[in-house]
């Protein structure tokens, strides 16, 4: 897919993207700016309406608008769209302007907008603006405060800006299919005061996970419990962006949870204060050291640190997501003496491997075939060998001689000499182990059923 405008990458980008309305236009309905590249585009520094200081979307863009007569006008279009997940892996979802998560909405408190909704799905839609306070009828809740959008007619909403936050737009019609196929965004209000909760750095990005079948492109949206990508922003490791600073600047990450299931963000390295919730900012009295964060479903959390140079992971703590489509139903098989059963079989089945007796981190190195359109369940590598990653993990990159605003991979840490854990070198005497405990050849050995993992 091509843009159909290519508004970023030109250094005009800025200008077109916060014009100001012609006569003409003013009649029509905004330009719907369209964007299906995965990768971060350059922030969307306002120049026209209040200044704000730009969030960054991981793997993502903001929206352009047009100024008509003091309120800014925005043109969403509900739509079909393909998501490069990760290289080797597209699925195909529903988002909105041509990617999934749609565009993030920036606007300052004060502000009028204008929301201009085209539906270009085959089914009815609205949108919900996930937290913000509203006139009830246009909070959009299909069948409750509005009709539903029907394929290719166009809504308006319209509303003032109250309270600054971090918020999320969604659809509130057949919500369970229009979600699980990806139709979501985020949505920013900056504080009116510039001084307000400033930062260097300020990037966003969504929980959202889906069912799609190895092989599969498309999500079985039915799923309530059982997915098997984890994603940010409908991006898996090692598709996910860095979130890329430089020493000592102030950097706040703002995550908004549309999954099924509850995410403890965790970070290592500097510890983070939370400073915003689903209900605005939390006072300083109201704050406490982390470095982990519960975001629930349905909740938003924005929290901030001072960067500290170094390349620190940041990734769900439930470790069935940092990992990518795979089969749950594999018993544990470490300890399992394979021996003889394993040849027998292999005389069947050339290929036949044994998997997992000494645990499964030789996934992470294996290069087994795979169907089309599928990732390995465990990848990615580092400077020091695979990292059996996947699903909801990326890296904080922190650096001391980046350029404000520079937001490029700047690759792999360089460690000072002497700070790199290393192998001993010297003579091993053999520790003294617990005893191991002697079969008796009356132990019966039970294996519990694998009744699914409805638990993570
Ligand atoms: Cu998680």
């Amino acid at each position: 897919m091509s843009n159909r405008r290519n508004f970023f990458k030109a250094a005009g980008a800025v200008a077109l993207g916060a014009s100001a309305v012609s006569r003409v236009g003013a009649a029509s309905l905004p330009e719907a700016v369209y964007q299906s590249s995965p990768a971060m585009q350059p922030l969307l520094v306002p120049n026209t309406g209040r200044p704000y200081n730009p969030v960054a979307t991981l793997n993502g863009w903001s929206l352009p608008w047009r100024m008509n007569n003091g309120v800014k006008e925005f043109h969403l279009v509900a739509e079909p769209v393909v998501r490069e997940m990760a290289p080797g892996m597209k699925a195909n979802l529903w988002g909105y302007n041509g990617s999934s998560p749609g565009p993030t909405i920036e606007v300052v408190e004060g502000d009028r907008v204008r929301i201009f909704v085209t539906n270009k799905l085959p089914e009815h839609t609205t949108v919900h603006w996930h937290g913000i306070l509203l006139p009830t009828g246009m909070d959009g809740v299909g069948g409750l405060t509005q009709p539903h959008i029907q394929p290719g007619k166009t809504f308006v909403y319209e509303f003032t800006l109250l309270r600054s936050g971090t918020h999320m737009y969604h659809p509130h019609a057949d919500e369970m299919t229009q979600m699980a196929m990806g139709m979501m965004g985020m949505f920013i209000i900056h504080p009116k005061d510039q001084r307000q909760m400033r930062v260097d750095r300020d990037f966003v990005f969504l929980l959202a996970s889906y069912d799609i079948e190895p092989g599969a492109a498309t999500p079985k949206t039915a799923e309530m419990t059982d997915f098997n990508l984890w994603t940010w922003n409908s991006r898996v490791f090692p598709g996910i962006d860095p979130l890329v600073a430089r020493a000592g600047e102030r950097v706040r990450v703002r995550v908004g949870n549309l999954t099924m299931t509850n995410h403890p963000i965790h970070m290592h390295g500097p510890h983070f204060v939370v400073t915003g919730t689903d209900g605005g900012w939390v006072p300083p009295s109201a704050r406490w050291p982390e470095v982990t964060t519960d975001v629930a479903v349905g909740q938003m959390r924005a929290f901030e640190f001072d960067a500290v140079a170094g390349d620190w992971a940041i990734h769900c703590h439930k470790s069935h997501h940092t990992m990518n489509a795979m089969g749950h139903d594999v018993p544990n098989m470490i300890g399992v003496d394979h021996r003889g059963v394993a040849e027998r079989i292999a005389r069947l089945v050339p290929d036949y491997m044994v998997m997992g007796d000494k645990g499964m981190a030789e996934m992470g190195s294996m290069e087994m075939p795979l169907p089309d359109n599928t990732l390995p369940m465990m990848t990615g590598t580092g400077p020091f060998g695979p990292m059996e990653m996947g699903g909801m993990f990326s890296v904080v990159k922190v650096r001391g001689d980046l350029k404000p605003g520079d937001y490029k991979d700047p690759g792999p840490y360089t460690h000072p000499p002497g700070t790199v854990a290393y192998e001993y070198a010297g003579q091993v005497q053999q520790p003294t182990r617990a005893p191991a405990p002697k079969a008796d050849g009356k132990t019966v050995n039970v294996r519990k059923p694998t009744g699914g993992h409805s638990q993570h």
